[in-house]
């Protein structure tokens, strides 16, 4: 089945089994505007009525034209009025909200960077589950460099990925690295060449789509939880977590699946 509409600053669609956002602002290098804000929240909602009748397991997100996200609009802001403007709700009202939500996602996001990040683009990048760049892309932690602080979880994101001296250094110095760098530091899940980028991630989203989705959903909490708490706590955690995956219908469909010798269908139960 597939399914598309237009917004005006996205595109989504869905079909397969997988979901799609596109960033659709490529004259802005796809920075986040109010607009595009209320149509995410909108397209997440699409992505969760249609988890939970199965249509959906797996949401990408990506962008259109040379820019994955380039964070805010900065042409937006008007500098004669930036002192009454409270960016502390800007983030409250839409990018936090944006952020904690994806992470609670009854599907895994994949999040499939076509080109820079920067800024909040760049935390957005972070926030999936796995996050695939394509080898021209880049990552940027603009916000020094316009005297901001790193925000949409970026500072709980990038030392955790990638160590306090390397988050230091690409936040406080808000230098460009490359999409292969961010993989050899483990910033992100792969790189792969330009020419191969839309087929890996199709061959992605189509994985993900046909894999034991609860399970996955469980594993992303587990990890989620392992951020803060202690190895006795945190095998407590996997003891309910594993509890929950054993009476599910893909653990029967995957030991079934291991004996008779074939490929597992799950059904993401
Ligand atoms: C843009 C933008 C952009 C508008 C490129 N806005 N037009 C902040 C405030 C409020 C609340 C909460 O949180 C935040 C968090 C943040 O995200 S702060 C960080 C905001 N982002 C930035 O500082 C990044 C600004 N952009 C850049 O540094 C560069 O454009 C990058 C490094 C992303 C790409 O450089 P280039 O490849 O050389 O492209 P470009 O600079 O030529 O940009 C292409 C066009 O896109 C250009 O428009 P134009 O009409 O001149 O062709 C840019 O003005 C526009 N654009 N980023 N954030």
């Amino acid at each position: 089945m597939t399914a598309a509409s237009a917004y005006t600053f996205i595109r989504y669609s869905e079909a397969d089994g997988v979901a799609r956002i596109t960033l659709h602002r490529p004259d802005k290098l796809n920075a986040f505007s109010d607009v595009m804000f209320g149509e995410m929240r909108d397209a997440m909602d699409r992505v969760e009525a249609a988890a939970a009748d199965g249509a959906v397991r797996v949401l990408v997100i990506t962008g259109a034209g040379r820019g994955f996200c380039a964070g805010a609009d900065l042409a937006a802001i008007d500098p004669a009025t930036l002192g009454d403007v409270d960016l502390g709700m800007v983030l409250e009202r839409d990018y936090n909200p944006m952020v904690l939500r994806l992470q609670k996602l009854p599907v895994p996001v994949l999040c499939a960077v076509n080109g820079v990040a920067a800024g909040a683009g760049a935390s957005l990048a972070l926030a999936g589950d796995i996050t695939v760049a394509a080898r021209s892309a880049n990552f940027v932690l603009a916000f020094a460099r316009i005297g901001l602080v790193p925000d949409a979880g970026a500072t709980f994101l990038l030392p955790r990925r990638i160590g306090r001296a390397r988050a230091a250094g690409l936040a406080m110095l808000g230098e460009k690295i490359d999409a292969t760098t961010a993989e050899r530091w483990g910033l992100i899940w792969q790189c792969v060449d330009d020419a191969d980028f839309a087929t890996t991630i199709d061959a992605l989203a189509a994985r993900l789509a046909c894999a034991p989705t609860k399970a996955l959903i469980a594993t992303r909490a587990l990890l989620n939880c392992a951020e803060t708490s202690s190895l006795a706590d945190q095998v407590a955690a996997e003891r309910a977590m594993q509890a929950q995956a054993g009476r599910g219908a893909d653990f029967r469909e995957g030991v079934t699946a291991f004996r008779e010798k074939r490929p597992a269908v799950f059904r993401g139960r």
